[in-house]
């Protein structure tokens, strides 16, 4: 069904611009209705560009008011502007100055690309190509150019006037109007520009530079939200030392702004000198945030705050090489969380996202790359593959390396290509020099979408004693992709003897194995362990070295050692959610679990519970079954979530109702009146309470008046949405009337809001589906707002995986419908959130007929943007 090859691009056609931008001047007169842009773009033809090459400019819903060359006016004949761009038939032959005027109209950009305006305030967003949207241009990431923005606007309405850079001039027009000069010394790609105009609040501080550059830092918002972004200030300011103390990185200009909006598509951007956020990554108080939110504020704001470095100072020559600066950014802020905070949760709750974001995505019709050679549509690549398997390629470069090695590339890699537009073979090659070694099939990973399975068989001889372990690897076919290459697959372990230690011995043989990794680069290898006297437990994949499905064969014996005695916290947490998932996995398909197998279980649960060095917040990931999601990738084909619910919710009673008691207590006596704080250790606290809170409220009679009581206790907003998901999510008979009373408490703040859509979203009850159509049938609600329908529609269709599968088709058919009515506004949100539907050919048949009618219905239904048309074909092939 693949037709449409006509938009497809290739990276292997990828060649240089023909000409490039040296220097940018721009003077945008902002107004409401109608916003004016004067650009005069500095151009050089390459050095090989044929005399009377055309230049052609991208540009998308301009009107082009004036064009010049050196000043001169152009004739009609010497242009050509279609809604794609413009084009210049035959330029100078040398450098020259084009200088365009165009209108354009914010206030109708309803996609959010381009320059748009969110409750009242002017911003833009322009990475992947909504430079073009603002001014004609080469608007492809390796044509670098020094920008000077000049901008104006009425005082009253835009006090505030930023840009990327520093600010060198700054005054009164007259008339009620003023204006602001920035200018940016680094060149950088369009997809950095960026401004803001508005009437904004903020706060400032500053940071002094290990080398001694004083930094003046604020944050902008909406008035009266100030209070609400020192927490972001805070996350700045450890993000700013943690990258001088862990990469020598420093910040390079005078200022570093942040201006937090409140409609944007996705998390936050990371634009040079002026970051724009979504709202609901800066804000955060204790009565309206929860843990989670700060976790997230504090990992975003990291994250964007990183990308100066990898992204900026070094940015992608094209978009295919989206994964050098998002995976490695992502590695980044993941270190940095794990600095901060507890590295064992953090790596689990990274993984438990991997596999329930990443592995549905590499596993289903969607599957690409983490580098993908083609595509029709770059904004429906920012996915779960680019972000987060790229940062799990690059956790792997630093397991085969270790530190030193890692570092030592890393190093290379910012002294080399600093400044420069680069890709992925120019990374890894730094790797590879600084360790003199060879990666090159390693690179594998880049180019080849799917997720390994590593199959074990073990085997000791008591006579020999030798002990020797077989891996396997096979990458299933994904489209387009029939047959896999053997992956590099550092595979982290530890051998346990009897008393749970690690055991010696004498020497190895086999395949490579380097200190506690194995390097599994062909499709098997064996390694033989000599001087083994026992046959140990073996702790295999351990910190999950490599994304991929570990299949081990171990007996449930086994895992309840590992769930016991492992010292590596990853998988002592995997060793207890395997059992689970066993158990599950085993009831769906009419297997007799026997109580024997439940009792054991439970006793591991005890267990962890009871345990007097596990931290609060690793018992809170261990104190659980796998999800029903889990559940059902494990399972992998006919799949119906509605059984596997009903299995997983009978087994989280038999496994937990006979703990109810030790439940409770525990509960109870981790009730604290300290006052919030959201550091680590207090928050891991609030997460094993409100664990327990939400097991008891599912196992225990008792629960659902606890968990309304919590609710009226709550005196942080941690506490209180807790306890009303919990009420909600075992659809307790309070469920209802809690739900009304957090509207009406919280209806003024939108970010609240959203939480009580997102926990409505994944309400378990069979009117789900009917309450949700009709909040969004309320002519009241905010359908233009990208986190009001992402809270809604989104958490619906990734949450709550019974619902929206269920086979009279409501599910599904409420979110295409939403997302047909989204897509004429907002393409981009549009197409995310039908990629809901990226796992429909894992269902069992009736309900794959359901999600195949919906979605032929929204593909018969009129005209669908490129971006939902291209996910819909792709879903469908
Ligand atoms: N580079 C940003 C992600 C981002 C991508 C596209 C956007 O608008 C369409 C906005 C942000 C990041 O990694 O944070
Ligand atoms: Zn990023």
């Amino acid at each position: 069904m693949r037709t449409d090859t006509e938009h497809t691009i290739y990276l292997k056609d990828y060649s240089p611009s023909a000409y490039t931008i040296e220097s940018v001047v721009l003077d945008v007169r902002i107004a409401p209705e109608t916003t004016r842009v004067r650009a005069q773009l500095t151009i050089v033809p390459a050095a090989n560009t044929p005399r009377g090459t055309p230049l052609i400019l991208d540009g998308e819903d301009l009107r082009l008011e004036d064009i010049a060359v050196d000043g001169a006016p152009l004739v009609q004949l010497a242009y050509a502007a279609d809604e794609n761009g413009l084009t210049l038939v035959e330029p100078p032959n040398r450098r020259f100055v084009l200088e365009t005027l165009v209108a354009i109209e914010p206030e109708a950009n309803t996609r959010l690309m381009g320059l748009y305006r969110s409750n009242g305030v002017w911003c833009t967003q322009c990475e992947p190509e909504g430079f073009r949207r603002i001014t004609y241009y080469l608007d492809r990431p390796d044509v670098l150019a020094t920008f000077k923005v000049t901008m104006s606007a009425d005082e009253e309405l835009a006090p505030v006037l930023l840009a990327n850079g520093n600010l060198i001039d700054k005054g009164s027009l007259g008339d009620g109007k003023h204006y602001a000069v920035w200018e940016d010394p680094f060149p950088k790609p369009s997809y950095l520009f960026a401004l803001v105009a508005g009437d904004l609040a903020s706060i400032s501080d500053s940071f002094t530079t290990a080398s001694g550059r004083k930094v003046d830092l604020a944050i902008y918002c909406e008035h009266g939200k100030q209070d609400q972004c020192h927490w972001a200030m805070d996350s700045l300011k450890r993000s700013m030392a943690w990258d001088e103390k862990r990469f020598d990185r420093e910040y390079d200009l005078d200022v570093f702004n942040i201006v937090a909006v409140s409609d944007f598509n996705f998390g936050a951007m990371e634009n040079k000198g002026l970051n724009i956020f979504n709202d609901k990554l800066v804000f955060a108080r204790p009565e309206t945030a929860t843990d989670a939110d700060y976790e997230n504020i504090e990992r975003v704001i990291a994250h964007e705050y990183f990308h100066n470095w990898t992204g900026n100072r070094i940015t992608c020559r094209d978009w295919f090489q989206l994964c050098l600066k998002e995976g490695l950014t992502v590695y980044r802020d993941q270190e940095f969380t794990s600095d901060e905070r507890s590295r064992a949760v953090k790596r689990i709750s990274d993984v438990m996202k991997l596999r329930s974001a990443q592995f549905p995505e590499d596993g289903g019709p969607l599957a690409h790359p983490a580098r993908p050679d083609n595509y029709r549509e770059i904004n429906n690549f920012y996915t779960p593959t680019v972000y987060d398997k790229g940062a799990e390629i690059v956790r792997m470069l630093a397991t085969l390396l270790g530190e030193d090695g890692f570092k030592k590339g890393m190093d290379l890699y910012f002294e080399r290509h600093d400044g420069e537009a680069t890709t992925i073979e120019a990374f890894l090659a730094c790797f590879a020099e600084a360790n003199d070694t060879d990666l090159d099939q390693f690179k594998t990973w880049y180019e080849q979408a799917g997720t390994p399975r590593i199959e074990i068989n073990e085997q000791f001889d008591a006579d020999a004693h030798t002990y020797t372990l077989t891996l396997r690897q096979n990458t299933p076919p994904t489209p387009g992709q029939p047959d896999k290459a053997a992956l590099v697959v550092p595979v982290r372990f530890g051998l346990l003897g009897p008393n749970g230690a690690e055991i010696g011995y004498e020497r190895v043989t086999g395949a490579e194995a380097r200190d506690d990794v194995i390097v599994l680069d062909k499709p098997e290898v064996e390694v033989v362990f000599h001087g083994v006297a026992n046959r140990p437990v073996p702790s295999l994949l351990r910190g999950f070295s490599a994304p991929a499905i570990l299949e081990t064969g171990l007996s449930e014996q086994d895992r309840l050692f590992l769930a016991r005695h492992d010292s590596d916290a990853f998988n002592r947490w995997q060793a207890i959610q395997d059992i689970g998932e066993r158990l599950v996995v085993a009831s769906v398909n009419g297997e007799s679990v026997s109580d024997e197998a439940t009792e054991a279980l439970t006793q591991a649960m005890a267990e962890t519970l009871a345990h007097e060095t596990l931290d609060d917040a690793f018992k809170a990931l261990a104190l659980n079954l796998p999800d029903e999601a889990q559940i059902a990738r494990a399972i992998g084909k006919s799949v119906d979530p509605s059984a596997i619910r009903a299995s997983r919710q009978s087994l989280l009673k038999q496994v937990f109702g006979p703990l109810a008691d030790r439940l409770e207590a525990k509960y109870e006596a981790l009730t604290s009146e300290a006052p919030y704080t959201p550091d680590a250790a207090q928050s891991g606290r609030r997460d094993l309470r409100n664990r327990l809170l939400s097991l008891l409220a599912t196992v225990s009679t008792k629960g659902p008046e606890l968990a309304h009581r919590q609710y009226q206790a709550a005196k942080n907003m941690t506490d209180r949405f807790a306890a009303l998901a919990a009420a909600t999510l075992a659809w307790t008979e309070e469920a209802p009337s809690l739900l009304a009373e957090f509207r009406t408490t919280y209806a003024g703040d939108p970010l609240v809001f959203d939480k009580w859509l997102a926990v409505n979203a994944r309400a378990p009850d069979d009117s789900v589906v009917s309450r949700l159509q009709a909040i969004l049938s309320d002519p009241s609600f905010p359908k233009n707002n990208p986190n009001r329908m992402r809270a809604l529609v989104g958490s619906f269709a990734m949450a709550n995986p019974a619902q929206f599968t269920r086979p009279d088709g409501a599910g599904f058919r409420f979110v295409t419908g939403a997302v047909l009515d989204m897509d004429k506004r907002n393409p981009q949100v549009a197409a995310r959130l039908l990629t809901g539907f990226r796992t429909w050919p894992m269902l069992e048949d009736s309900r794959q007929q359901a999600a195949l009618a919906a979605l032929h219905g929204l593909r018969d239904s009129g005209a669908l943007s490129r971006n939902t048309n291209d996910i819909l074909t792709r879903i469908l092939d």
